[in-house]
């Protein structure tokens, strides 16, 4: 009998992908945690009540990462495994991964694990797992699919718009000087994933409008013409849709699409915030 390869991709959740069509897909939940309460980040999360639920609520706010347990059942029994992680620069999610893959081979020594840090997170991750899928569907090997992914992501990018940094800065991820930045009414703070997987702020911006055209301004210098942009919102979705309508009127053939940040992202990003992941052509 023909021997069927058994292929997996898992993320944590906080790619934003809930499915994915065509592929095995699974996701490890990060979780979002008050003192009156725990929220796990799955598809059961209703994300906009935990929003409001959150602005509502005056004490400590943290994330943890999905530790080794959660990822084993993610991998689930596959015998190749593509797993993508948010920043390590960030998180534990990467390590977790790591710790989970070498458990996973000590007990399935025929199967294969990559673990990918995505030095980034949200649509940036989930454009490295649709490359992961395509290439699945043309049949290549798990060795280059490892390799072609490496190149990928040299060739992807993440940029942030946000309004309030309050939960990063609470939670250590940004210097509370960056945090300040966006602090007033009206003000969006432009930055962008690092080279390291950091938060790197650019431009401090004046109502939406402006920051959507630096947006632009930053994506033109870098020399992107056209290519996939995804774009992620925590209960921002017609700032998503003008954005959307600026780049498909500033860059000829993109393709850009929109959509819902889960609950990590949503904590981080909060109420107005835009995540763009972007590929080069
Ligand atoms: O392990 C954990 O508890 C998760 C910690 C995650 C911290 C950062 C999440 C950022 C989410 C906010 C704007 C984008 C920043 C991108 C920097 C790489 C999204």
């Amino acid at each position: 009998m023909e021997n069927v390869r058994k292929i997996k991709i898992v993320a944590d959740s906080s790619s934003d992908t809930e499915v994915l069509e065509g592929v095995a897909f699974a996701s490890a939940p990060l979780k979002i945690v008050t003192a009156n309460c725990e929220y796990i980040d799955d598809s059961s999360l209703d994300t906009s009540r935990m929003v409001n639920e959150l602005s509502e609520y005056r004490g400590r706010s943290s994330t943890s990462c999905p530790n080794v347990a959660d990822w084993l059942t993610a991998f689930g029994d596959a015998d190749e495994i593509f797993c993508v992680t948010i920043t390590s620069a960030l998180s534990g999610s990467y390590n977790s991964a790591l710790a989970a893959a070498a458990e996973y081979r000590a007990s399935h020594p025929s199967a294969k694990v990559f673990v990918f840090d995505s030095k980034s997170t949200g649509p940036e991750m989930a454009l490295i797992i649709e490359h992961i899928r395509d290439e699945i569907k043309l049949d290549k090997s798990f060795e280059s699919i490892v390799e072609s992914t490496n190149h990928y992501m040299k060739k992807t990018g993440l940029f942030f718009i946000l309004e309030s940094l309050n939960n990063l800065a609470n939670n250590g991820r940004v210097k509370p000087i960056v945090a300040k930045m966006a602090g007033l009414l009206g003000i969006r703070l432009l930055g962008k994933a690092s080279d390291g997987g950091e938060l790197e702020p650019l431009d401090k911006c004046f109502g939406e409008r402006r920051a959507h055209e630096a947006l632009i301004k930053r994506l033109k210098s870098l020399g992107f013409v056209s290519g996939k942009i995804k774009i992620t919102h925590c209960l921002a979705e017609s700032s998503a849709k003008r954005l959307a309508d600026l780049l498909l009127a500033a860059f000829n053939g993109v393709k850009v699409k929109i959509s819902e940040c889960r609950g990590l992202c949503s904590f981080y990003a909060e109420r107005g915030g835009l995540l763009i992941g972007y590929e080069m052509a």
